[in-house]
C-alpha cells in the first residue's frame, strides 16, 4: 500500500498519509505528497484539498533516520512550495501532534484545523537543529515573534487551544474528525475566503522590524539553559532573518545553517539520545505483552527530602496519595515543605492558583500504615538504613492489599534483601527517583530477582505517567548511576590530594557541559548524607569525612568544599578548605603538583565509563544507551554528548583503555584496570554501540 493516498469526496480532495507509527516525512511520503498535491492541483473537478493523516498522529515531523544519509531530492521545501503555488484552498487536518515538519507542512496550508487535545510545535531544537522547512520564517509571521521564538528555543509542543490562541490554527473541530475538516473546506469555499500564503503576512513583524532591541529582549528571555549548545542561537539568527532579508533568501541561509548542524557532532548526539531513550523503555520480555497493575491510589513512606518530592509527583499526574511519617511535627514539616514548593511555583507563573489547590487536595498525611490499606503502589523514602527499611517493608506487608505493588526509593541498599522481609518479594521493586524528585526527570527502576513482570510493567507505566524517564536497572550497589558516580568521586578526591582544588575540578566539569561539578554537587544534596552512608558502610572519604567532622554539610551550613553567604547559593572558594586539603597531601607525603584540565576530565570520566562498561559486562543494564539516558536525565550530563558510553566511542575505545592503565599504574588502584568488555572493544576495534546496533538500524 502507499504511504500517500489521495482521494475524493465529491470536489473536496483528501491526501491521506499513512506511514505508521508517526507518519515521519520519510522519502516515499515526500515523493507521494509531491504527487498528490500536484494531481489535485491539475484536477479541474477538484475545489479544494484536506491533508490528513491516518493512525494516532498528524505527520511528527521528518524521518530523523534519514539524518545520517544525503539528503534526497525532493525535499520538504519543495513539497511546501508546491502547496503554496496551488490557487484552491489548502486545509490541514491536525490531529494527535503536527511536530517538526509535520507543523511546517501545515504552516504552508492555507488553512489549519485540529482535532481537540491536538498538540503543535517545532522540537528540532531538543535534536540540535532548526526548523529547516520555512518553520523559522512562517510561525513569526502567522503568530508573531513574541509566541514563535519561545516556541522554537523551547521545541515545547502548544496544545490546540492555545495554539487557536495564538492564530497557528483556524478552528478546532468537534465530532468525526476528517468529514469535519472537509466541511470546513466547504465552508471555505462557500465563504469564498481569500487564500493567504503564510509567507506573505508581514503584519505581525513589521512592530518588531522597527524596534530591534524588542527582538534582543525576547530572544535573551527565552534562551535559558543554552549554554554549550550550538542550535539556539541557529535559531535566534535564522528567526531574525524573518525581519531582515526577503523570505526565499532566508529560507536559502537557513538550508545551510540546518545542514551545518545536521552533519554537526551535537546534533548526531541528540539524536541517538532520542533514540536511545525510546529504546530504554522496551525491557526485554516485559514491556511487549504484560499489562500493568490499575493505579488508582499512591503512598508514600518517609516525608523528608525525596518523600515530599515523590508525593508531589503522584499528585501532580492525577493520583491521589497518602504520606505517612513517623509523627505529627515530622508531617506537618513534609506537607508545610510541599505548600511551599506549590506556593513558589504558582509565584513564578508555573502552575495556576486552583490547579494548586487541586493538586494538595490529592495529597493526605498520617501517622498510621493503615491508611495504605487501600494503595495500589507504595513508594518508601525513610532514612537510608537497612534495618529500618526492612521494619517498614514488613509493616506493609502486613496492612497494604494482595495486589499492592511495594517500590524502595533506597539509593544504595539491596533490593532483594529488602523484598525479602516480606511474604511477597514478587510485587517488590526499587523505584530510585533524584533529588529534587518533582523537578527530575529520572526514574531508576529496579529490578529484583524475584521482581514479577507486571509489577516492573506497573513501575515503568507509573513511571510515565508522573512524567518521568524509566530505566530497568539491576540490583548492584548505587545501581548505574551512583554507581558510576562513587567511580567519579574516587578519582575527584583522589586528584585533590594530589594537587588540585575543589574549583579546578568543578570547573573543569563545567567547562565540559555539566551544569555544576561534583563538591558543588555534594555541597547542594548536602554533605551528611553521603557522610552517614560511608559511615554506615565502613567506607572512607579522607576530605569529605574532614569536612563534615568540621560540621561543614554544604549550603544547609553556609559551608562545605565552598563557603556560601547567607541566602547565596554561589559557592566560593575557601582558604580554610585548601589548608585542609594540603594537610591532608602532606599527612599522605603526597607533594602536590598542577593537574591540567584535560587530565582532570579524563580521570573524572574514564573510571566512570569504565564502570559503564562493568555495569554492561554484569546485565545490571540492559544497553550502553539506558547508561547515557541514566546519565543525562538524572546526572546532568550534556545531552549534545550524548551520554558517558557514546561519549567514549566518539573518543575512541583503545585510547580510553590505555589511559586507563596508565592512571591505574599510577594509582595503584585494580579498580582502574580497563574492564574486560572494554579491553575486548578496544582489542576488535568496535564501540559501545556495536552492541545494540541492530535494534537502532531497524528504526
Ligand atoms: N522519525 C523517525 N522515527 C520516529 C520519529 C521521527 N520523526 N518520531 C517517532 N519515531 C519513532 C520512534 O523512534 C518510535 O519507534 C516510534 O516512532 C513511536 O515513537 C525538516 C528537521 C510523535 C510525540 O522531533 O516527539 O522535522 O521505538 O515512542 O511516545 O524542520 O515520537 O517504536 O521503534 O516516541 O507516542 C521533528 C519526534 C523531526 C518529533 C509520539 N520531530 N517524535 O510519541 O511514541 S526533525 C520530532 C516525538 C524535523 C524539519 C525537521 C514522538 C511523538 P520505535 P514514540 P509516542
Ligand atoms: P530524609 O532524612 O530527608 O527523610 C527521611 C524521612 O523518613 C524523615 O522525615 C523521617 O522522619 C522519615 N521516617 C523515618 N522512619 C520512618 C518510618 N518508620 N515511617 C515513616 N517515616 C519515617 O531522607 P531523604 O533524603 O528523603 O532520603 C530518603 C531515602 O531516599 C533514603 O533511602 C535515601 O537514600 C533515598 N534517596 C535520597 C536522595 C537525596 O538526594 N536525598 C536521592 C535519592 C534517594
Amino acid at each position: 500500500m502507499s504511504v500517500v493516498e489521495l482521494c475524493r469526496e465529491d470536489e473536496i480532495a483528501v491526501v491521506l498519509v499513512d506511514n505508521p507509527p508517526v507518519n515521519a516525512l520519510k522519502h516515499e511520503v515526500r515523493v507521494g505528497l509531491l504527487n498528490a498535491f500536484s494531481q489535485a492541483r491539475d484536477d479541474p473537478e477538484i475545489a479544494a484539498i484536506v491533508l490528513t493523516c491516518a493512525g494516532r498522529t498528524f505527520i511528527a515531523g521528518a524521518d530523523i533516520t534519514e539524518f545520517d544519509k544525503p539528503p534526497k531530492s525532493p525535499h520538504l521545501s519543495e513539497v511546501i512550495a508546491l502547496i503554496e503555488t496551488i490557487q484552491k484552498p489548502v486545509v490541514a487536518a491536525i490531529h494527535g501532534t503536527a511536530l517538526g515538519g509535520g507543523f511546517e507542512i501545515a504552516l504552508g496550508c492555507h488553512f489549519r484545523v485540529a482535532a481537540p487535545g491536538t498538540r503543535v510545535g517545532l522540537p528540532e531544537i531538543k535534536l540540535g537543529l532548526i526548523p529547516g522547512a520555512g518553520g523559522t520564517q512562517r510561525l513569526p509571521r502567522l503568530i508573531g515573534i513574541e509566541k514563535a521564538l519561545p516556541m522554537i528555543l523551547s521545541g515545547n509542543p502548544v496544545g490546540a487551544k492555545e495554539a487557536l490562541q495564538y492564530g497557528a490554527i483556524d478552528s478546532i473541530l468537534d465530532g468525526e474528525f476528517t468529514p469535519a475538516a472537509v466541511e470546513f473546506a466547504r465552508k471555505v469555499l462557500r465563504e469564498k475566503r481569500p487564500l493567504r500564503r503564510v509567507r506573505d503576512i508581514d503584519e505581525k513583524l513589521a512592530p518588531i522590524r522597527e524596534d530591534p532591541a524588542k527582538f534582543e529582549e525576547i530572544a535573551a528571555a527565552s534562551s535559558k539553559r543554552t549554554r554549550g549548545l550550538h542550535a539556539p542561537a541557529a535559531a535566534i539568527e535564522a528567526v531574525r532573518w524573518s525581519l531582515e532579508v526577503p523570505f526565499e533568501e532566508a529560507e536559502r541561509r537557513v538550508r545551510s545553517a540546518f545542514q551545518e548542524l545536521r552533519q554537526g557532532e551535537q546534533s548526531k548526539a541528540q539524536r541517538y539520545v532520542f533514540f536511545a531513550e525510546r529504546e530504554a523503555a522496551k525491557v526485554p520480555g516485559v514491556t511487549a505483552g504484560v499489562r500493568p497493575r490499575e493505579i488508582a491510589r499512591a503512598g508514600v513512606i518517609g516525608a523528608g527530602t525525596m518523600g515530599g518530592g515523590i508525593a508531589m509527583c503522584f499528585a501532580n499526574a492525577g493520583i491521589p496519595v497518602t504520606l505517612i511519617e513517623t509523627g505529627e511535627e515530622p508531617l506537618g514539616r513534609g506537607l508545610d515543605t510541599i505548600a511551599k514548593n506549590y506556593r513558589n511555583t504558582v509565584k513564578r507563573g508555573g502552575l495556576a492558583a486552583d490547579e494548586m489547590e487541586r493538586r494538595l487536595g490529592r495529597i493526605a498525611g498520617s501517622t498510621e500504615f493503615e491508611r495504605l490499606a487501600d494503595a495500589d503502589i507504595v513508594v518508601e523514602a525513610v532514612f537510608e538504613e537497612m534495618e529500618l527499611k526492612k521494619r517498614v517493608f514488613g509493616d506493609l506487608d502486613r496492612v497494604t492489599k494482595p495486589d499492592a505493588v511495594l517500590a524502595t526509593n533506597t539509593s544504595y541498599l539491596d533490593v532483594d534483601a529488602i523484598g525479602q522481609s516480606t511474604k511477597r518479594p514478587q510485587a517488590v521493586l526499587g523505584m530510585h527517583f533524584f533529588s529534587p524528585a518533582n523537578v527530575m526527570r529520572l526514574l531508576e527502576v529496579v529490578r529484583g530477582k524475584e521482581t514479577a513482570p507486571d509489577v516492573l510493567a506497573t513501575a515503568i507505566a507509573v513511571g510515565r505517567r508522573i512524567g518521568k524517564v524509566p530505566v530497568v536497572v539491576g540490583v548492584c550497589h548505587g545501581f548505574v548511576g551512583n554507581r558510576m558516580l562513587r567511580a567519579r568521586g574516587i578519582e575527584a578526591e583522589r586528584m585533590l590530594l594530589e594537587g588540585a582544588l575543589p574549583q579546578d575540578i568543578d570547573g573543569a566539569i563545567v567547562e565540559f557541559g555539566f551544569p555544576m561539578g561534583p563538591f558543588a554537587m555534594g555541597d547542594l544534596a548536602g554533605l551528611d548524607v553521603g557522610w552517614r552512608m560511608r559511615k554506615a558502610q565502613g567506607l572512607k572519604s579522607e576530605i569529605a569525612d574532614r569536612l563534615c567532622e568540621a560540621g561543614r554539610f554544604g549550603q544547609k551550613t553556609g559551608k562545605g568544599f565552598y563557603l556560601y553567604e547567607a541566602g547565596s547559593r554561589t559557592p566560593r572558594p575557601d582558604p580554610e578548605v585548601e589548608k585542609l586539603i594540603a594537610e591532608a597531601s602532606a599527612r599522605h607525603g603526597i607533594a602536590r603538583r598542577s593537574i591540567d584540565r584535560r587530565e582532570i576530565l579524563e580521570r573524572l570520566l574514564y573510571p566512570m565509563i569504565n564502570e559503564g562498561a562493568r555495569i554492561l559486562e554484569e546485565g545490571v543494564a540492559a544497553r550502553p544507551g539506558d547508561i547515557d539516558i541514566i546519565w543525562i536525565y538524572g546526572y546532568g550530563w550534556p545531552v549534545w554528548r550524548g551520554g558517558p558510553m557514546f561519549y567514549a566511542d566518539q573518543v575512541g575505545l583503545a585510547a580510553i583503555r590505555d589511559r586507563l592503565a596508565e592512571i591505574a599504574a599510577r594509582a595503584k588502584d585494580a579498580r582502574l584496570e580497563p574492564a574486560p568488555l572494554l579491553e575486548r572493544l578496544a582489542s576488535e576495534r568496535r564501540g559501545f554501540a556495536s552492541l545494540t546496533e541492530p535494534a537502532r538500524a531497524r528504526a
